[in-house]
């Protein structure tokens, strides 16, 4: 670049849309792009890759996003989802909302139609009005017209992602925002560097200082860490406030293993008790939403009247369900820093209530332990999930995705995890779906083997991706929880006529989707066969499916949530 290039100047002191675009998401760190390609991306996504970026192209866009949104979790950066105008577009909000439900930061940037035929319905190809439909979906949506705002465009999409509350971010870049021309240099100087992009938020230390006088008068406290004190990356601090505390705590599903599950404070095995129990409950990124039933009800031992203190950065989170006697609103690491400089002369909880809970939850574990160890064939969910657990055990760096209904539920509770952020799944809203993506990103995002442990109704969402990880060699195993069903492969249509709503072709064989694009495929029928193929896919890193054969009559309706079924009043026949 010179400094007396022109912008009539063909021989390349010139810049364009496609570049502003590239080098502004260089500039702020963006190094890969899940992507579906066409018009008008297509080309970008071809300069993406020339220029450096990782583009990794999907065979359908909710995948893509769903790869968006978990990389963003894990890396606490914008995961980046590239899609075409319209039906690309609407593929990807999916993705987009459950990435602003779950609070992880995620573009959305879809390419769109000429505003001057959108706008008066022309009839465009691909004719939307993309922005108005994402607005309400995501945490904020911004248009770029001009290729002098591109850097400002996306410094803001940037800044909205990952600042306060993450969440999701819609960028629509217009087809003619791309082909723009500018003078090189001057194009340079729009970009912008976003500095301190989540800054860090501390909270009053009268704040802090109620917290501390309720959690030290309370006998029987609780600690509940969340997703997002996972998504924080504060771990050693995390683990130090917990043991300076000597409080027993619970981990939601994505937060197991921020400290390891075999704890001597984890009072997994002890749930129920600790939540019906407990005089004091201390929120750490976790919301009380309907995964914690709202904090009421008699899993709660209501009536009751537990305090509750609650770490958010959102202060709208607080008194969303329950009263909260110590809010405290800041981020977790400035919040549990303060924390730990006022715990001085910390005392210990009675060791009556830690006795308690620890006598709990050893004897659960010593009950499920036998379970776990059958050899059943056909095998069920617990002869199954035993010998991953095993797995796991001796692979603490491997990631496990996790979907389904009762391949969710026991999966999460039989498998631990040792290390944050290992465990991946539906999130907020169970969303089927999510796993193919999910495990492409971790893989594309860690480097580290991916084992996808998918009911066989949720594989389904996203099982084409199979290809994708081929195509990438990443080192994924899916796992294929295979009952022939929704929930059980049992279900009859009582009027003889068609299968019913629940139920799948009886064993299909998912493995050969595996082998049909080159990766490695297995039918297991036992536990042994399930442990031996899922041991070797993670040695040889290779594409693999296994097609776990599993007894349709053992799963229970909707797994363990079954109780949100509405339920008819009329007598079934
Ligand atoms: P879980 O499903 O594990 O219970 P949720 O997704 O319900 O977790 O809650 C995560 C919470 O964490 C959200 O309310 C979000 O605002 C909050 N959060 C995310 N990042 C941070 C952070 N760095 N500091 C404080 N709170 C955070
Ligand atoms: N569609 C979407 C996008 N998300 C959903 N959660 C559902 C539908 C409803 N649903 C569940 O909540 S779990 C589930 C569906 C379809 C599948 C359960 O069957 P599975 O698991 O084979 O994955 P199990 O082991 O048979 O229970
Ligand atoms: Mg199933």
């Amino acid at each position: 670049m010179t400094e007396t290039s022109t912008p009539t100047d063909p021989q390349g002191d010139l810049t364009d849309g496609f570049h502003l675009i590239i080098d502004a998401l260089k500039l702020n760190g963006v190094e890969t792009v899940y992507h579906v390609p066409g018009i008008p991306v297509t080309d970008l996504g071809r300069m993406m890759q020339a220029e450096g970026l990782r583009v990794i192209s999907f065979r359908h866009e909710s995948n893509a996003g769903n790869a968006a949104a978990i990389a963003g979790y894990l890396t606490r950066k914008p995961g980046v989802c590239l899609t075409v105008s319209a039906p690309g577009f609407l593929n990807g909000l999916v993705a987009l909302s459950h990435a602003t439900t779950n609070c992880w930061p995620m573009i959305l940037i879809s390419g769109s139609s000429e505003r001057e035929i959108v706008d008066l319905q022309k009839g465009d190809y691909e004719e939307m009005d993309q922005l108005a439909i994402a607005k309400p979906l995501c945490k904020a949506a911004y248009r770029i017209l001009r290729a002098e705002d591109i850097g400002i465009g996306i410094a803001r999409a940037v800044r909205a992602a990952v600042s306060g509350r993450p969440g999701g971010v819609y960028l629509d870049l217009p087809a003619s925002l791309m082909g723009q021309v500018m003078d090189a240099a001057a194009g340079a100087k729009t970009l912008i560097e976003v500095v301190d992009p989540a800054p860090a938020q501390f909270p009053a230390q009268a704040a802090v200082d109620r917290a501390l006088d309720v959690l030290s008068s309370a006998r029987k406290p609780l600690i509940i860490l969340g997703k997002g004190a996972a998504y924080a990356q504060c771990d050693a601090l995390v683990r130090q406030f917990v043991e300076t505390s000597g409080i027993p705590y619970l981990a939601m599903s994505m937060a197991k293993g921020l400290l390891p599950d075999d704890h001597g404070q984890y009072a997994g095995a002890a749930r129920s008790l600790a939540l019906k129990d407990s005089d004091c409950v201390m929120l750490i990124g976790a919301r009380l939403n309907w995964l914690l039933s709202h904090g009421r009800g008699k899993q709660w031992g209501e009536p009751h009247g537990k305090r509750f203190v609650h770490i958010d950065i959102d202060p709208k989170e607080m008194d969303s369900n329950q009263p909260i006697a110590a809010p405290l609103v800041g981020d977790i690491e400035s919040c549990l820093t303060m924390l730990l400089a006022g715990m001085g002369d910390w005392s210990a909880p009675d060791a009556a209530w830690t006795g308690a809970i620890a006598d709990k939850a050893a004897a659960n574990v010593a009950r499920m332990g036998a379970r776990l160890m059958n050899n059943n064939v056909p095998m069920d969910y617990h002869g199954a999930l035993g010998r991953l657990k095993s797995v796991f055990a001796d692979h603490p760096d491997a990631i496990l995705v996790n979907e389904g209904a009762n391949t969710l539920d026991f999966a999460r509770s039989i498998i631990d995890m040792s290390k944050p952020r290992k465990r991946l799944d539906v999130g907020t809203w169970g969303v089927m779906g999510i796993g193919m993506g999910t495990a492409i990103a971790a893989a594309v995002e860690t480097g580290q083997p991916v084992v996808a442990i998918e009911g066989d109704s949720a594989f389904g969402f996203s099982g084409m991706e199979v290809e994708t990880i081929c195509r990438y060699g990443l080192p994924v195993c899916v796992v294929v929880f295979n009952n022939s069903g929704i929930y059980r492969g049992t279900d009859t249509d009582p009027t003889g006529r068609d299968p019913a709503p629940t139920v799948f072709v009886r064993e299909a064989q998912y493995d050969l989707m595996m082998t049909a694009f080159g990766g490695a495929g297995v039918t297991a029928r036992s536990p042994d066969d399930l442990e031996q193929a899922v041991r070797a896919a993670i040695a040889s890193r290779r594409p693999t499916l296994v097609n776990a054969i599993i007894d349709p009559s053992t799963g229970t309706e909707s797994g363990r949530i079954g109780n949100l079924n509405p339920q008819s009043v009329v007598k079934k026949k």
